[in-house]
């Protein structure tokens, strides 16, 4: 969360209003396009690799800085399908991502260029290069009449593009999914950006676009941490960067599958991390549970309402004066919040307790852990050696320093002690905020005491505390490198990013650019690192107090390769409808496209009022996120899924279809954590080669088959989706759908139902009834049901391990398959589920069966059963899911 109650007009006016006026350098292309390039010169071609010098071809420009006279190309075919370009200055050590944050893929074995998907090609003089898919010759990125610029604190880049370009990515922002190709400016500078608004950079930082044409996709990353402008302008898109070196991964991507490019980026940044079975239960928080009988009251209430509640929250309200580490001794009692521990734990339930990096400035208050990391001498210093402070939550705080080597020890420890399940609060997972990182402060902050006063942080309580031993629970039903050179101007580059802080200052409200970390980066090149550097830090701290245990862990702000280690939540967006529709772009930019698959936004909005209808449609398309998490701000009405009669109805309906299809997902998960594909993907991802697809971002499919297609308006009970070419089954009715390669309009749907079809051509591995609980979820039987594509066909597969550990002994990995009537269920079944397959059902059968084989003998009649009207045929199998078998349909 960002701003506590007072703040927000101000925030509101800061940021969205006057002070936008003053950010960002508006740049006359013209003088840009007139600069003089570089002339390439000593090329040298050895395999895969080439190298050259690039000379300054004319007067030099020095349009924000001084242009760098030489610098060295360097080009490598790293795999058939990626290339990756560098551009450096030789002359000194330029500041480049470290290999700490993210670990390259090593280019010391170059393929042969023949074999490539894409070639890289070049023009001596002035220098231009161009990314070619080797097929067709279809140029995919070319820099040809656009001199690259090389100034200190300033690069620029700029691509051609065709008109109508569908270009994706370069997140985090709340725009389209598919980019106004014509004139879009996307920012990358983490930001604590309340409402998120559209257009303004955000939380994370992920330079990577894929572009789709109906000939292919493909993918193109910029690895840099400073802060930029990319700006799609009609036929154009330019990189404007205030630092680091160009540093591109072109990736081939393929000509008719989207999700090869997003294995590639994978490739690249990293596999997404395995998170534990229970975290794809439902999570519940938000900020302003007043005390330890609130917390206890809504895990019961959920109870009662016969929702399953897998995971409670809760965010900063039960920290003592909001300082990490702690607790309100008469709100949030130690003893009676174990205690809460202890009855979720005892029924299989989880907990996870917000964490922000801001530690608070407590000097002589033995206060912890402000004197450990004092000690360890581990915060984020000025440019003077001082420790350099911001204003948090506590009110005046220092930073950690996630460079500094004794960081993780002392983050580990800090956690360790807190979260120690013998003396302290057993979290399950963790949350982390204000990351990015966040400071209230208003620049210049020369004296952020006074400021600490002036915003009332920490502010003071606004309810009497709750007796101390308050029943509970009582009738509750049972569920690397230098840095820059010293002339670089840390606060005040010339060339002023877009960014929507205050007054579009580089440091406003978050520590300062000219800050140091202990191996003397600055923040001004590493700040859109913080968050992710957090993020590990924290898996690492998790991961060594529960040794052997997945990780689950929640950051706000992200950088490239993020999604290796944590999960994300897409901020503090509004009680409204357009943030609940633009949630879905926001879900498929992370989960999509930036590898951060554990992925979703507050269902019912954060800030501002929801309404019973809102948050039941919410529900029901949160339902579909990876992450599921109810949660809300202080200052908004209470939105638990209990409130409202409807609103119930519309959570338990949907947590049915979620539950069931929990293995299903699960398996995807599992997939993506070894490839790299998608877990959830835009239409375009399936029928890339239909063009009415390609700006779709209000329907998606969940896992491989499921096609989410929710109501999209204010209130409505109807919405036009868009229906394939192709067969679909309705999720419910399992009845048949021919989608004609139209726009389809749906109407009286009910506040508690969303359209889900299955594409055709899958097996659905389903559990044959939702619980109240993950674990009890494990100890249901499975039913298959066969979805046959339009040529009769259908596949899928389920993946069963343990669910919480990182290295498994056993899985059970099966695969299904369906043709020529019979259902092939087969593979390794390792892992023992101990429950049964309970039935098989067969969707699209024209008319009943005269016969049905089990392994090959016939079905008792009894145990068939056939339904005209909706072509479903329902054969009971009862059998001990610990082998393969096959059902025959005659
Ligand atoms: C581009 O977008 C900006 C911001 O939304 C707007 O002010 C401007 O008028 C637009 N320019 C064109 C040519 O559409
Ligand atoms: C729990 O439910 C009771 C009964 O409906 C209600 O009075 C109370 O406000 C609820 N409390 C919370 C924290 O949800
Ligand atoms: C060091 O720098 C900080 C921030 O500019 C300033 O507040 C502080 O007074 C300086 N300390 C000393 C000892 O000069
Ligand atoms: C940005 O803030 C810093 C720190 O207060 C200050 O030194 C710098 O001059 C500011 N830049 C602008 C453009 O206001
Ligand atoms: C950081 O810079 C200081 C001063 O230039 C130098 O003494 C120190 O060794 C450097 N530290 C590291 C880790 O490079
Ligand atoms: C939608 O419904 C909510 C309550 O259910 C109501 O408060 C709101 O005014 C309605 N909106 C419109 C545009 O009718
Ligand atoms: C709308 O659906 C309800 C039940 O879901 C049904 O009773 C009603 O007849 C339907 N109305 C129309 C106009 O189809
Ligand atoms: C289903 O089939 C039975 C037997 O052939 C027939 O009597 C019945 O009318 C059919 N029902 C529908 C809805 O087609
Ligand atoms: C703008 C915003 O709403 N913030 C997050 C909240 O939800 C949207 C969609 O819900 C996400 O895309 C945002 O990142």
């Amino acid at each position: 969360m960002a701003v506590s109650k007072g703040m927000l007009a101000r925030v509101l006016l800061g940021g969205l209003g006057i002070g936008r006026a003053l950010a960002g350098t508006v740049t006359d292309p013209a003088v840009l396009d007139a600069c003089p390039g570089y002339t390439a010169s000593n090329v040298k071609v050895s395999g895969g690799t080439l190298t050259a010098s690039l000379k300054l071809a004319g007067k030099a420009c020095n349009v924000f800085g001084e242009d760098i006279p030489s610098l060295s190309l360097k080009v490598v075919y790293e795999t058939v399908n990626r290339i990756h370009v560098k551009i450096t200055d030789p002359t000194s050590a330029r500041y480049e991502v470290p290999e700490s944050v993210l670990p390259r893929p090593s280019d010391a074995n170059p393929v042969n260029p023949k074999s490539a998907a894409i070639k890289f090609s070049y023009t001596t003089s002035p220098f231009s290069f161009a990314i070619q898919r080797t097929s067709t010759n279809e140029v995919l990125f070319s820099t040809a009449s656009h001199p690259i610029i090389y100034e200190p604190q300033y690069l620029r880049v700029k691509t051609n593009l065709e008109p109508n370009a569908n270009i994706y990515g370069l997140g985090e922002h709340t725009n389209n999914f598919r980019l106004d190709p014509d004139n879009t400016t996307l920012t990358l500078w983490s930001r604590d950006a309340y409402g998120v608004p559209t257009d303004t950079n955000l939380y994370g930082n992920h330079a990577v676009f894929f572009q789709h044409r109906s000939t292919g996709t493909h993918g193109v990353f910029l690895l840099n941490s400073n802060g930029m402008d990319i700006k799609l302008t009609r036929g154009a898109l330019e990189y404007n960067v205030i630092g680091g070196v160009l540093d591109f991964y072109f990736l081939a991507g393929s000509q008719t599958d989207p999700t090869q490019v997003a294995k590639q980026y994978a490739e690249i940044v990293g596999l997404p991390a395995e998170v534990p079975y229970w975290s794809f239960g439902l999570h519940q928080c938000r900020f302003g549970y007043n005390n330890y009988i609130d917390v206890a009251n809504v895990i019961s209430n959920y109870s009662a309402a016969k929702i399953p509640l897998e995971t409670m929250w809760t965010d900063i309200d039960y920290m003592d004066r909001r300082r990490i580490f702690t607790v309100e001794p008469n709100y949030f009692p130690l003893n009676r919040m174990r205690e809460i521990v202890e009855y979720l734990h005892g029924q299989d339930q989880h907990f996870v307790l917000m964490t922000d990096p801001a530690v608070g400035y407590l000097p002589d208050q033995n206060y912890g852990p402000f004197d450990r990391g004092t000690e360890a001498d581990v915060w984020l210093k000025n440019a003077n050696g001082s420790a350099h402070l911001g204003l948090v939550w506590p009110g005046v705080t220092v930073f950690p320093d996630w460079f500094h080597p004794k960081v993780q020890d002392y983050w580990t420890n800090e956690f360790e002690l807190f979260y120690n399940p013998e003396t302290g609060l057993d979290i399950d997972g963790a949350w982390i905020d204000m990351n990015e990182p966040s400071s209230f402060c208003d620049l210049p902050c020369d004296n952020p005491f006074e400021q600490a006063v002036q915003q009332a942080l920490p502010p003071p309580r606004s309810t009497a505390p709750p007796p101390p031993d308050a029943p509970i629970f009582v009738d509750t039903p049972p569920v690397r490198r230098r840095s820059l050179g010293k002339r670089d101007d840390l606060l005040n580059p010339q060339y002023s990013i877009n960014n929507a802080a205050p007054g579009g200052n580089l440091s406003s409200k978050t520590a300062y650019t000219d800050t140091v970390h202990a191996n003397n980066l600055t923040e001004y090149n590493t700040h859109n690192l913080y968050g992710t550097m957090m993020s590990v830090a924290t898996h690492n701290a998790m991961a060594s107090r529960r040794p052997g245990l997945r990780t689950l862990v929640i950051t706000r702000s992200t950088f490239a390769g993020a999604g290796k280690h944590v999960g994300k939540w897409l901020g503090d967006n509004f009680s409204d409808w357009e943030h609940y529709r633009n949630s879905i772009a926001g879900m498929l930019g992370m989960a999509t496209i930036y590898q951060v698959p554990m992925v979703g936004a507050d269902i019912c909005g954060y800030a501002e009022d929801t309404t019973d209808i809102l948050c039941s449609r919410w529900a029901m398309l949160g339902a579909f996120y990876p992450f599921m998490r109810n949660h809300n701000a202080d200052t908004s009405i209470s939105q638990e899924f209990y409130r409202w009669a409807l609103t119930t109805t519309a959570a338990q309906n949907v947590l049915d279809i979620r539950y069931r299809l929990l293995d299903y997902f699960y398996t995807a998960f599992h997939e993506a954590s070894l490839t790299g594909t998608p877990v959830v993907s835009p239409m375009w991802f399936k029928y890339p080669k239909d063009t009415a697809t390609y700006p779709i971002d209000l329907q998606w499919f969940f896992g491989d088959s499921i096609l989410v297609s929710p109501v999209t308006e204010e209130n409505s009970t109807s919405v036009s989706i868009y229906v394939p070419k192709d067969i679909f089954y309705d999720f419910l009715t399992l009845a048949p759908i021919q989608g004609k390669g139209t726009q389809v309009q749906l109407t009286n749907i009910s506040y508690t139902e969303i359209p889900v079809y299955i594409k055709g051509g899958a097996v659905l591995p389903l559990r044959v009834k939702s619980t109240m609980t993950t674990s009890e979820l494990r100890e249901t039987d499975f039913e298959f049901v066969v979805a046959p594509g339009t040529d009769g066909t259908a596949s899928g597969s389920l993946y069963i391990d343990d669910g919480v550990s990182v290295t498994q002994k056993a899985a059970t990995e099966v695969s299904m398959t369906y043709r020529f009537n019979t259902l092939t269920v087969l593979g390794s079944f390792a892992f023992k589920t101990g429950v049964n397959t309970s039935r098989v059902r067969f969707l699209n059968i024209a008319k009943a069966p005269l016969n049905v084989q089990l392994n090959g003998l016939p079905v008792k009649k009894q145990s068939i059963s056939y339904d005209n009207a909706t072509k479903v045929l329902d054969v009971t199998v009862g059998m001990p899911f610990t082998h393969g078998f096959t059902v025959t349909v005659l």
